[in-house]
């Protein structure tokens, strides 16, 4: 008896198979240009310290202002990143990361509509001094998450270049599982030859890129004069498992349903 194929909203099957056979997939301007004109808006109210109601902890300065090399002179171009603001922040939460047009997508990918958020990180990546991101898949810190088949989407609020930092891919690496140390080392050596290539993922304002947790992925330091901002939320299936016995993940809020059913003793 042939086995149906899953229904799904807004993917081609030629997209989704991408995604399998690579571990990442663009989606090309998915977010109008007054969606993205918003985040952009609500990005550099939050980095300006002008929202109460998100936590310090939730902003992180670049290294060499962490660091007392350099004084803050402009807060919003001093940002590294900011994490978990749509548990915080309403409108991030419903025109950003509820919203079906992302959400549609991520349904597709995971193939399943009970969803929830894993949490969110915005790249504020500076001109001049935007800090380079080094290899790394997801999981290897949210490990105590199970399954290990998370997926973010990335969406580029300004355009995302070579030049200005964009998000670099190692394809098929999710499908290698977790890589700890001596199984990366090697790895990393060999990274950008072949036949292990890098992929660079330019992306226009609005696009939105989406990968799998176990993918590596890095991106350079921003050497340019331009912006890129980029808006990560990471979303996790709601029958997944919490390892409680990993002790060393980062300390999460309370997860927030997406989408679809939540599962007693589950995340
Ligand atoms: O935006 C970046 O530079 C890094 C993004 C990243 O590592 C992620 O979204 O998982």
């Amino acid at each position: 008896m042939a086995v149906a194929e899953p229904k799904l909203r807004v993917l081609t099957p030629e997209q989704v198979n991408a995604f399998q056979a690579n571990g990442h997939v663009t989606v090309e301007d998915l977010l109008t240009p007054d969606e993205v004109a918003r985040l952009a808006e609500r990005a550099d109210f939050i980095a300006a310290g002008k929202a109460t109601h998100i936590p310090e902890e939730s902003v992180q300065l670049e290294r060499i202002f962490r660091e007392g090399e350099r004084e803050v002179v402009d807060q919003v171009l001093s940002v590294r990143k900011l994490y978990n603001l749509a548990v915080y922040d309403d409108q991030l939460w419903t025109q950003h990361a509820a919203s079906p047009k992302i959400v549609d997508v991520i349904a597709d990918l995971l193939g399943t509509d009970d969803i929830k958020l894993y949490g969110d990180q915005l790249f504020m990546k500076p001109p001049a001094i935007g800090a380079e991101q080094p290899w790394h898949q997801d999981s290897a810190s949210w490990r105590d998450i199970l399954p290990m088949d998370l997926v973010t989407a990335w969406t580029a609020i300004d355009d995302a270049t070579v030049e200005n930092g964009c998000l670099n891919f190692a394809p098929g690496t999710h499908r290698w599982g977790m890589l700890t140390r001596p199984r990366l080392t090697p790895l990393l050596d060999d990274l950008g030859s072949a036949p292990w290539p890098v992929v660079p993922a330019p992306l226009s304002s609005g696009s939105v890129s989406f990968h799998h947790s176990l993918v590596l992925h890095q991106s350079n330091a921003n050497t340019s004069g331009k912006r890129r901002r980029g808006y990560a939320c990471h979303y996790m299936r709601a029958a997944s498992y919490k390892d409680e016995s990993v002790t060393d993940a980062p300390k999460m809020p309370t997860f927030k349903q997406v989408r679809g059913r939540s599962f007693a003793g589950r995340v």
